[in-house]
């Protein structure tokens, strides 16, 4: 059975989001708003195509794509950079290469036990986060 990340899913922790937030450049006033949020995740998942919508408070991310086909980024609404995205499987861990101004930027996300996990990198930092099913 291949792995299936659909669901709704609730943030439950989240590690060095401020490293990772200072370095994509947002400002010390969104910064501490952001970290604020308990952001919520709804995945479908169909085979390998994905729309993935990140909800808060204050704001919300949508992104649909298929694995293995690259394509155009906006970041609306978070650091509003545009890149070229490209998602592939990684086992069983779906990986994001996220190629523009910011380098070793990307996310990887996958299951462990029952929940969802997701690392966000640009540069040198690394922010940790973890869902549990609502
Ligand atoms: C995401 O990507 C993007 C969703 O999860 C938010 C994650 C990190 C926020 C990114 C940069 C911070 C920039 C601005 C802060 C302002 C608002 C924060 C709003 C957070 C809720 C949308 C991976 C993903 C796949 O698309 O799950």
């Amino acid at each position: 059975m291949p792995v299936d990340f659909s669901g709704t899913w609730n943030l439950i922790s989240n590690d060095n989001f401020e490293g990772y937030m200072v370095a994509l450049g947002i400002d010390f006033a969104t910064r501490k708003i952001a970290k604020m949020l308990k952001p919520q995740k709804v995945i479908k998942q169909d085979g390998d195509s994905f729309y993935i919508h990140t909800t808060s408070t204050f704001r919300d991310y949508s992104l649909q794509f298929k694995i293995g086909e690259e394509f155009e980024e906006d970041n609306k609404g978070l650091d509003n950079r545009k890149c070229k995205s490209l998602v592939t499987w990684e086992n069983d861990k779906l990986v994001c290469v996220q190629t523009g101004e910011k380098k070793n930027r990307g996310w990887t996300h996958w299951l462990e036990g029952d929940d969802l996990h997701l690392e966000l990198r640009c540069e040198n930092q690394v922010c940790k986060q973890v869902f549990k099913r609502a």
